[in-house]
């Protein structure tokens, strides 16, 4: 049960000659690197976004956490068509998958071309071929649904695995108990990834739950768990890998503890009151999880700061040219709302008050029985 996050890591040789840690070479070093760079710097687009209003609904920022949702991601074999349920702390996750700048940038926009057509906003939305899950908000339900996803995997006999995220606040709910326990019954390949981040909404961990530690809670289903560090990429990755791996060998369902810090309010919104002075700035100056695999990467593995500076203008790049093309797509025609809900949509008339306030009253509003208008 329960192994220290770096015990049994794979060893593998970098260019440099270095050993790195979970059988990652150097290439891969530093594609865990771009994501969580990317992560971070799409982010910050989207926070300039919702300032400028251009964002419709809330912002939910991964700022602090990238290494958790990248490191994990990471674990699964997109060859072979592993899938992941991703929650809006999980962006990092889903660029790992393959979803790109353009289409979140769209979708934050609630723009008419993009993946929901403004049905559906942030970061709410699936893939199955690249292999990511639409999430819904109902906390917890994601983990049932994936108890089906990965039960259909093993009916099959498809050599798949399937991850799911929750926060600590989703462990408290009757569907995160339904799921991991119909998930341990019937041995799932399923990955149950907790992301604990100290906070639910404005709840911090103390007053969600008595164990002393999530990992506790496995015993319980009668399930494996791990527990990394998640502000360490590769100790997120070396966890989640060995979960991965034991659930592609048929042992069934593992509970991974992910300990980070969510260094933003909720959502843009929340001004964070509830948080005790002093405590994000010294997760922000202490414990960047971006900041400390750049001093490892320069440390153990020769990498030079020209070559992330390289990355990082490759991003700010590619996220300059998606922020273009977003705002200039076209909002959703009104009528397209309805298209996907029904068989047959009905052809709905163009809202009223669009025609006029003079036209629409005389067309909409006034009985030729009434009043004294006509005299
Ligand atoms: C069943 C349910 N209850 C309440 C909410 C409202 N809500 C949305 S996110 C959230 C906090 C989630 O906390 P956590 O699961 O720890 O994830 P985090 O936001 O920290 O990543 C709450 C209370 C919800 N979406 N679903």
């Amino acid at each position: 049960m329960n192994k220290a996050p770096h015990e049994s890591a794979a060893r593998a040789e970098t260019s440099n000659g270095a050993t790195a840690r979970g059988g990652l070479g150097r290439e891969q070093l530093l594609d865990l690197y771009y994501y969580m760079r990317l992560t971070r710097s799409l982010e910050e687009r989207l926070a300039n976004l919702y300032r400028q209003t251009k964002v419709v609904g809330g912002l939910f920022r991964s700022l602090g956490q990238e290494a958790d949702a990248v490191g994990s991601a990471y674990a699964l074999d997109r060859s072979k068509g592993d899938i992941l349920s991703p929650l809006i702390r999980n962006l990092g996750s889903m660029l790992v998958q393959g979803a790109r700048p353009v289409e979140i940038i769209k979708q934050y926009m609630a723009k008419g071309d993009s993946p929901t057509r403004g049905r559906e906003l942030n970061i709410h939305y699936g893939d199955l071929v690249r292999g990511f899950i639409g999430q819904i908000s109902q906390l917890g339900d994601m983990v049932p649904v994936m108890a089906g996803v990965t039960l259909s995997f093993r009916m099959r006999g498809e050599d798949r695995v399937g991850l799911v995220y929750v926060g600590d606040g989703a462990t408290s709910t009757g569907a995160f108990h339904e799921g991991i326990n119909f998930a341990a019954v019937q041995r799932c390949p399923l990955v149950v990834v907790v992301e604990n981040n100290g906070y639910a909404y404005s709840t911090p961990l103390s007053k969600q739950t008595a164990a002393k530690q999530m990992i506790d809670k496995a015993i319980g289903y009668g399930v494996a768990s791990e527990q990394a560090d998640g502000n360490d990429v590769v100790a997120t990755y070396e966890a989640t890998k060995r979960a991965v791996d034991r659930a592609r060998a048929g042992g069934g369902v593992t509970l991974v503890e992910l300990i980070t810090y969510r260094r933003k309010g909720h959502a843009e919104h929340d001004n964070q009151s509830y948080v005790p002075a002093g405590e994000i700035e010294r997760w922000a100056t202490t414990n960047d999880p971006i900041d400390r695999f750049a001093r490892v990467l320069s440390s153990d593995h020769g990498v030079a700061a020209s070559e992330l500076e390289a990355i990082d203008a490759r991003i700010t790049a590619e996220i300059d040219s998606a922020t273009d093309i977003a705002d200039a797509s076209p909002m959703p025609e009104p009528a397209d709302a309805l298209v996907g809900i029904y068989a047959d949509p009905p052809a709905e008339k163009p809202l009223w008050f669009r025609e006029g306030v003079r036209a629409a009253v005389e067309v909409n509003e006034r009985p030729s029985s009434w009043g004294t208008h006509d005299v």
